[in-house]
């Protein structure tokens, strides 16, 4: 699989400019990406790092709305916000733009313009809901009324938070306008749709064959996307606030947010580098996109079909997405305001952003969702940062001082024993681990190496003891040797520290490199694994502070202003609904956890009738891509069902199957249609449906209890 490639382009997912970020998203791609370009740029590796403002998109015309101001007010505020948090946590891109900027526009018009010229878009005329009082064309998500399943007042268009059920806007009882509490009516609009459906062969291949060794998260979620089968998709959409859409007819349409932001990377690399090009259009770059499991299938499926259409650009080469960082067992909400905000923590912990950045690394979700702690945080803190790595430091530092007199002292090569020799291995052996971990994807494995090798620190030099050798120096005065070679070598394992965490703990590793009095080029990463990075005899500076002790007080103060803060709102987001940055996302994944309902009594239970069914002709509701009509088979008669799993199964791939159907629940009429009964499927993490079934093929009409 590696292949040699003579630059590196890195981007992290652009966040929407709505609202500040929180730990969520810098554990999700900002931190991983930052290390990952740290260590890159210190192997003096080719590389760039792009990022910016994602400044269009529904979420941010919603807030200017209920803000009563524009949607410019709202990201120039955000924008600013978020870009100060990213510096003062040291994520170091090399620019941080912003999509409303004009080389974007253009960039992104100009890529649209090239796929309707070489004729790649379908147009299209649907009905969609209209808020007549807000004059604007309503998202799903805007939408809110009663649940069909559970009767929740405030489910949305295209979930029910309560329920966990995928729904259309149609399925909702007394559907209104979230924006202005009008009826929404349907109202006709003509779209451009990329026929994601086209590139499936290809993306198979490309995904499935010739990047197999993408994450599996990554890989999984590109799975069920392409054996659900890819569907045409509008690019465009009736607002104001985007880019236009640069072909004639089209006034009152901007692109799809989610067409123009991945194009940021592109316009961001333009504005950063005249040789942007060189990063771009050429086939020896290797383009890495680090972003948050909510964003697998734009940046594995949309984005890459959208590059292949047009033809001049580089295909990712890894899409490592991490999964969703909960904050004390629950799930980050925005609009609850549970979450721990990157410049509150940098105000309330000042000089501790790289603990931070310690806490969210070793405890990073890169293969399923983790929970973040500020107990955990408090313990990461103390018992690893200070009682491990600052404590080795500090104790060499000390003893140098004490006993060699403030200087790195000589190193008798013929009094090295085996545990001399051995600490000094470790720092070569440490350096091909953290190497290979990191060049894998895998952070926080990477960062334990780092952390494991102070801890052997800490054990070398308490097996050698200096300071008791140092007390019978006056009998002994050949013990200075053995003090000598301990030190000295404490202090080539401090350097090598220093290089190994840089990437991860930047200003720890700048404030050692002060104590060594040796500039940043040292922490140049084929520096790791020597034994002779600082001279003998060289005089080195008073110890400095790595990390301060954390606490219970200032925990318990954290604990305390999340819960005091949060707004009350029943559940938690489920996830995919919050995307750890607000959506546009017209995919809806289910809660990891879903409430689970009120109690029933046993007589509620046996109210319900259940049958097995065989599907035996299913077809698509025209004008409700979530719907489908079928004809199930309950032996004694055969009823007409209309389900909302258009998105998850192709019409001629279900009939046939076997299915369990609620058969005495009261008739409902959706789209005109009369549907007689309801199928139960089981929805899954990726928020994929499936058939609940029995065991084997029964006659149809069987009961179910
Ligand atoms: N603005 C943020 C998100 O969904 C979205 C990413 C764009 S990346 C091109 O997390
Ligand atoms: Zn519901």
């Amino acid at each position: 699989m590696s292949k040699d490639f003579k630059r590196i382009l890195v981007t992290a997912a652009l966040p929407y400019a709505n609202g500040p970020v929180h730990i969520g998203h810098l554990a999700g791609c900002y931190l991983p990406s930052d290390i990952y370009v740290r260590y890159q740029r210190a192997r003096n590796r080719d590389i760039k790092y792009v990022c910016g403002s994602d400044e269009h998109g529904v979420p941010i015309t919603i807030r200017a709305m209920k803000e009563g101001v524009s949607p410019q007010e709202i990201v120039d505020k955000y924008h600013a916000i978020i870009k100060e948090s990213f510096q003062q946590m040291g994520i170091s891109f090399d620019i941080y733009s912003r999509t409303s900027g004009a080389v974007h526009h253009q960039t992104s018009a100009d890529f649209f313009r090239k796929l309707y010229d070489k004729g790649l878009f379908e147009e299209k005329e649907s009905e969609q809901y209209y808020d007549e009082k807000a004059q604007v064309f309503l998202a799903d998500r805007y939408i809110t009324g009663t649940c069909p399943v559970c009767q929740n007042p405030n489910a949305y268009g295209d979930q029910c938070e309560k329920c966990g059920s995928t729904l259309s806007p149609e399925q909702l009882i007394h559907p209104r306008s979230t924006l202005s509490d009008a009826v929404p009516v349907k109202k006709t609009t003509k779209h451009w749709y990329f026929p994601l459906q086209d590139y499936e062969p290809w993306l198979k291949e490309w995904i499935l064959e010739n990047h197999a060794d993408w994450k599996n998260n990554v890989i999984g979620q590109c799975k069920s996307w392409l054996d659900s089968g890819l569907q045409s998709r509008a690019m465009t959409r009736d607002s104001n606030w985007g880019v236009k859409v640069p072909i004639e007819g089209a006034e009152g349409k901007v692109l799809y947010v989610w067409f123009d932001a991945p194009i940021g990377y592109i316009s961001a690399t333009k504005e950063l580098t005249a040789q942007w090009a060189d990063y771009w259009c050429s086939e020896d770059t290797k383009l890495v996109h680090f972003i948050g499991k909510d964003n697998i299938v734009f940046h594995c499926i949309i984005f890459p079909s959208m590059l292949k259409a047009h033809g001049d650009f580089v295909l990712p080469d890894n899409v490592p997405a991490n999964e969703f960082l909960n904050i004390e067992g629950e799930k980050v909400s925005t609009s609850r305001n549970w979450a721990v905000w990157v410049h509150e923590y940098i105000h309330d912990f000042p000089g501790c952003e790289d603990v931070l950045r310690y806490t969210l690394c070793a405890n990073a979700p890169e293969t399923k969702d983790n929970d973040f702690t500020w107990k955990d945080f408090q313990d990461r803190n103390n018992n690893e940062l200070v009682a491990v790595f600052g404590n080795f430091v500090n104790r060499a530092w000390v003893l140098m001082h004490k006993l060699c007199g403030g200087k790195v002292p000589k190193l008798h090569e013929e009094m090295l024993d085996e545990a001399d020799r051995a600490m000094m291995q470790a720092f070569a052996t440490t350096r091909l681990k953290v190497e290979e971990a990191i060049e894998q994807y895998r952070f926080r494995e990477a960062l334990y190496e780092v952390i494991d090798l102070a801890r052997q620190g800490n054990r070398y030099m308490q097996e050698k003891e200096p300071w008791i050798l140092a007390k019978t120096l006056a009998e002994n005065p050949g013990n200075q040797k053995g003090i000598d070679n301990c030190l000295h070598i404490c202090l080539q394992l401090t350097a090598n520290l220093a290089i190994l965490a840089n990437p991860f703990l930047p200003f720890t590793a700048k404030k050692m490199c002060y104590m060594m009095k040796v500039v940043d080029k040292m922490l140049d990463w084929e520096n790791a694994g020597k034994t002779k990075l600082l001279s003998v005899g060289y005089s080195l500076r008073e110890p400095q502070l790595l990390f301060r002790k954390i606490e219970d007080t200032e925990i318990e103060a954290q604990v305390q202003k999340l819960k005091a803060n949060a707004k009350p709102g029943g559940t938690a987001s489920p996830a995919g609904t919050e995307t750890q940055s607000g959506s546009d996302t017209a995919i809806s994944l289910p809660a990891e956890a879903i409430p689970v309902k009120p109690e029933i009594v046993y007589d509620d239970f046996t109210k319900m009738d259940f049958r097995t069914g065989i599907i035996r002709a299913a077809e698509k509701v025209e004008k409700a891509d979530k719907l489908l009509k079928l004809q199930v088979d309950l032996g004694f008669e055969t009823r007409t069902i209309v389900s909302g799993i258009a998105l998850h199964y192709q019409p001629e791939d279900i009939v046939g199957q076997q299915v369990v159907v609620v058969v005495n629940l009261a008739p409902r009429k959706m789209r005109g249609i009369e549907s007689q009964g309801m199928i139960l499927m089981a929805e899954n993490k990726e928020g994929k449906l499936f058939f609940v079934q029995p065991s084997a093929l029964i006659d149809p009409g069987s009961g179910v209890s």
